[in-house]
């Protein structure tokens, strides 16, 4: 089957609130700590190796950048929130920025909170969780690098976070494999019709 993510393109990247584009269409936030693989899901959804930047040091895209799927179908990767060099938290970086786009944004459809699978739910990620509850909004944990545990707790840690949270359904891929992402494709598709 054809990719129907392959042909998106980087549109453009925003540090600030105001720079947002038009309030159309749909988006769909890629969220997540630093380094829980947010970068490389994006480029294996897409099968684009290049389109957004991967880094072993954390923090390493600062920016909101906006990716264009097709014409009113957009995914924004966020910069990874409690950056670990600096101590940062979401709060005091992007929490006013995220808040009033929450508040605000009509395009918002869901939130992907990626995790990596052997640190997952922390306090950061249950506070974006939070975050997407007040706001009524549909989010979908989506935990990475299921390549590096084995089955049996690739199992428990999906039962794990499937407790802990509202969400309908929690995903679990490996970038470099590439497994969980026809998944993954089918539920964004989904969301276009929601
Ligand atoms: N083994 C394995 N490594 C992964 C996977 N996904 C990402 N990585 C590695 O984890 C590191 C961080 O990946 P990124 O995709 O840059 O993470 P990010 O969430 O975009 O990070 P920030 O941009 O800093 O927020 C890189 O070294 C990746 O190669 C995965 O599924 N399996
Ligand atoms: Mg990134």
């Amino acid at each position: 089957m054809k990719n129907p993510f392959k042909n998106t393109t980087f549109l453009f990247g925003i540090t600030k609130y105001k720079n947002l584009p038009e309030d159309t269409g749909i988006e769909i936030l890629l969220s997540g700590r630093s380094n829980a693989g947010k970068s490389s899901a994006l480029n294996a959804l897409t099968d684009n190796k290049k389109l957004a930047r991967i880094s072993k040091t954390p923090g390493r895209t600062t920016e909101i950048n906006f990716f264009k799927v097709e014409e009113s179908f957009k995914l924004l990767d966020l910069p990874g929130y409690g950056f670990a060099k600096s101590g940062h938290s979401r709060k005091k970086d992007w929490g006013p920025l995220l808040e009033e786009y929450f508040e605000n944004r009509k395009a918002l459809k869901a939130v992907l909170i990626f995790m990596d699978i052997r640190h997952p739910l922390k306090p950061i990620d249950l506070e974006m969780i939070e975050l997407c509850e007040s706001f009524d909004v549909v989010y979908i944990p989506v935990l990475t690098k299921l390549d590096k545990v084995s089955k049996n707790i690739l199992m428990k840690t999906i039962q794990q976070v499937s407790k802990a949270t509202n969400a309908h359904e929690v995903l679990a891929i490996s970038s470099p494999k590439k497994t969980g992402f026809e998944k993954l494709r089918k539920i964004l598709i989904g969301l276009k019709d929601v």
